[in-house]
């Protein structure tokens, strides 16, 4: 019997899906609490529960086709570099069948790799990674390697990446001063979402009219603890759940002008204690997909 697929969907292969999820159990650069790596595996056992309608959004997510594609795992003793440059390489053809991939982590370091293959398979100019964490994600480089989850903006900002940050609120006076001087980095930071209107409004107007080519990077600590309390590094004062939709559904909903050519959801660790951890990206990956889809 072929096992269930995403949403307890049959799976509809790579080349029939519109949307693909690509498995990545990888922590080789964990700094704190490691765990990421069953997160894959929970998460499409948790997406079982999802209902299918989506009630906000009035989108039947059963009327699309969806592909689970093989896990890509670290071998043993792989070195972090060896293991990304493998990412991009098993990501690249999944974008060759066209529809939305969704990379599923495993850790941050992840992302810089499926950019690189979603830039690849996308032609065009420009490039805007929208993040959502708690963490800058900007060392140039921590605990001896440039591949580690805590450096993997700084890459995509170097390779010249305009990146839209959003709910922060943990950063280093190195990453801080990295920020200021660079011109293609816009933070959008916890806290002054949380006190000041105007950034929020400022956010919401900006991701409305963003324009080209569009990544979306979710790191889950940037939720606010209860709904990610596995998580490798939580942070209390995080996004709360229909606040970051609200964010979500102004850069997902189709436009004219702008090609969202991938995203990823990264850093979820399933506890053996609750299911929230699991049960929270699975909606998560579910609404992304909901906003995605729905009608310009
Ligand atoms: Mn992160």
């Amino acid at each position: 019997m072929t096992p269930p697929g995403f949403l307890d969907l049959p799976d509809a292969g790579p080349q029939a899906a519109r949307v693909t999820l690509l498995p990545l159990p990888f922590e080789g650069t964990v700094s704190f609490g490691g765990g990421t790596a069953a997160a894959p595996a929970a998460i499409l056992a948790a997406s079982a529960q999802v209902e299918l309608w989506d009630d906000e959004q009035e989108v039947d997510l059963a009327a699309l086709a969806y592909h689970w594609a093989a896990p890509v795992p670290p071998a043993a003793d792989e070195a972090a570099g060896a293991y990304l440059a493998r990412v991009e390489a098993a990501a690249r053809p999944l974008h060759r069948d066209g529809g939305l991939v969704i990379g599923v982590g495993g850790e941050h370091s992840l992302t810089p790799p499926l950019v690189a293959a979603a830039t690849a398979a996308h032609d065009g100019a420009d490039l805007t990674v929208v993040q959502l964490d708690a963490h800058a994600d900007l060392r140039d480089e921590y605990a001896g390697t440039p591949h580690s989850h805590a450096c993997a903006m700084r890459r995509l900002v170097e390779r010249g990446a305009r990146l839209i940050a959003i709910g922060i609120r943990s950063a280093a006076a190195d990453e801080a001063a990295f920020r200021r001087h660079c011109p293609r980095l816009e933070t959008f930071a916890a806290a002054s979402l949380a006190r000041d209107a105007g950034a929020e409004a400022r956010l919401l107007e900006l991701l409305a009219t963003l324009t080209g080519r569009v990544y979306l990077t979710i790191d889950i600590d940037a939720f606010e603890t209860h709904l990610c309390p596995g998580t490798g590094t939580p942070q209390p004062g995080g996004l709360a759940w229909w606040q970051a939709l609200r964010y979500l559904a102004c850069l997902l909903r189709p436009q004219p002008g702008r090609v969202l050519i991938g995203a990823d959801l990264v850093e979820v660790v399933p506890q053996p204690t609750t299911q929230v951890n699991e049960f929270v990206a699975a909606r998560l990956l579910a609404k992304v997909i909901a906003y995605a889809a729905a009608a310009p």
